[in-house]
C-alpha cells in the first residue's frame, strides 16, 4: 500500500511523469499523488458536485496531447436545479505551478437531469483518434429506466464526443431524426467501467446489471444493448424486468455476464511483462470487492480469476509502464500490485 491518506477515491489516471490523479468523489476534489504516495493540495478551479448518494466527483482522464495541452478531463454529478441533478463531463488545464485547473469549461451535459441519486456512470475512455467516450446510467428509478431504449433520452448510453464537447461526424446517429447525434450505443443500466482493448482499439464496457446480471459489453456502433427489454437476473426488489426475457430480435447479448454479480467499478486491459496477463481485463469488484481477471480468445471470454479480495471494494484499477497495476478503494487506499520486484 503507497497511501490510506485518500478520501473516497472513484477515478484513477496516470500521468505521463508517472504521478496519478485521482478523483475523490465525496470530497468534489482532484488531487495528484506521487508513487511514493504524497497527496497534493485539491486542485483550484473545480466546479462544486452534487455528492448525495453515488454522486460526487467521478472519473478522470488526460487528453492524448497532454503533454503539450494539459488538458484534464472530468466526470461528475452536477445540481441541475429543482432537486435534479446529472452527469456532466468538464475539461481544464493543469496550470504550470500544478495547483489550479484553468480554463475549466463543461463540455457535456447528460439530459435530462432527474431528481435520483443513483446511477450516474461515468468512465471516460479516449480512442484512438482522439475522441472522447463517455458511459452513462439511466437513474436507476422505474420511469427514467424505459429511456434507455429512447434514443432522444441520454440516459442509459455510452456517447461519443470531440475533446471540446461537439459532435464527431462519424458519429453513428448523426442527421437521425429524434436521436441524440452524441449516442454511440444505447439500451445500458449503469456503466462505471470500460477501457479501450489495446490491440484492436475498440470500446469494452462494464455494466452494472440487476440482480444477478452485471454484463461485459463490446458496444458497437449505433447498436442496442438492450436494457431494461431483456436482461439477465432480476430486479433487486425480487420482481422480473419488464417480461422477464433475455433474448429478443435488434438487440445484442454481452459478451459475459456474472450471476452473482461483481459490482463492477474501473477497468483497464493489463499491458506489460510482469504478469503472464497480456490483453486480459482487470476489473474492479465493489461486491465481494478486489480484483476481477479475465481470460480471452479474441473477443470471447476463456476463464475468469478472482484476485485481492482483501482490498475489498476496490474503484479503479491503472497499468503503468513497468507492468504494475495499480487500485483505489473505498479504504482510501492507493495500492501497487507488483511481483518480482
Ligand atoms: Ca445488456
Amino acid at each position: 500500500m503507497v497511501t490510506s491518506g485518500l478520501r473516497k477515491p472513484w477515478g484513477l489516471t496516470e500521468l505521463p511523469d508517472g504521478r496519478f490523479v485521482v478523483t475523490e468523489r465525496e470530497e468534489g476534489t482532484l488531487v495528484i499523488v506521487t508513487r511514493e504516495g504524497e497527496i497534493s493540495a485539491p486542485l483550484i478551479g473545480v466546479p462544486a458536485v452534487y455528492n448525495g448518494g453515488q454522486g460526487g466527483l467521478l472519473d478522470v482522464a488526460i487528453d492524448p496531447n497532454f503533454a503539450s495541452n494539459r488538458w484534464i478531463y472530468f466526470s461528475y454529478s452536477e445540481n441541475r436545479g429543482n432537486n435534479q441533478n446529472g452527469t456532466s463531463v468538464a475539461r481544464g488545464r493543469l496550470s504550470a505551478d500544478e495547483k489550479s485547473l484553468e480554463n475549466v469549461t463543461v463540455i457535456f451535459r447528460q439530459m435530462p437531469a432527474w431528481n435520483s441519486t443513483l446511477h450516474f456512470g461515468s468512465r471516460l475512455v479516449f480512442d484512438r483518434n482522439g475522441l472522447l467516450y463517455v458511459t452513462l446510467g439511466e437513474r436507476s428509478n422505474p420511469e427514467p429506466r424505459q429511456q434507455s431504449q429512447d434514443r432522444n433520452s441520454l440516459l442509459g448510453k455510452v456517447v461519443r464526443i470531440n475533446p471540446d464537447g461537439t459532435v464527431p461526424s462519424s458519429n453513428p446517429f448523426v442527421g437521425v431524426a429524434n436521436t441524440k447525434p452524441e449516442i454511440w450505443s444505447y439500451g445500458h443500466r449503469n456503466v462505471q467501467s470500460a477501457a479501450l482493448h489495446p490491440v484492436t482499439g475498440e470500446l469494452w464496457t462494464v455494466e452494472h446489471g440487476p440482480r444477478g446480471g452485471d454484463e461485459i459489453n463490446r458496444p458497437e456502433a449505433g447498436k442496442n444493448y438492450g436494457w431494461p427489454v431483456i436482461t439477465y437476473g432480476i430486479d433487486y426488489s425480487g420482481q422480473p424486468i419488464g417480461a422477464g426475457i433475455t433474448a429478443q430480435q435488434g438487440m445484442e447479448q454481452p459478451v459475459y455476464y456474472w450471476d452473482p454479480v461483481i459490482g463492477p467499478s474501473g477497468t483497464t486491459f493489463y499491458e506489460g511483462d510482469m504478469f503472464p496477463w497480456q490483453n486480459n481485463l482487470l476489473i474492479g469488484s465493489l461486491n465481494p470487492g478486489g480484483v476481477v481477471r479475465i481470460m480471452l480468445n479474441g473477443n470471447r471470454v476463456v476463464g475468469e480469476e478472482r484476485l485481492l479480495s482483501e482490498l475489498k471494494r476496490v474503484r479503479d484499477v491503472e497499468v503503468t509502464s513497468d507492468g504494475a497495476f495499480w487500485v483505489v478503494n473505498d479504504e482510501n487506499q492507493l495500492v501497487r500490485v507488483s511481483r518480482g520486484d
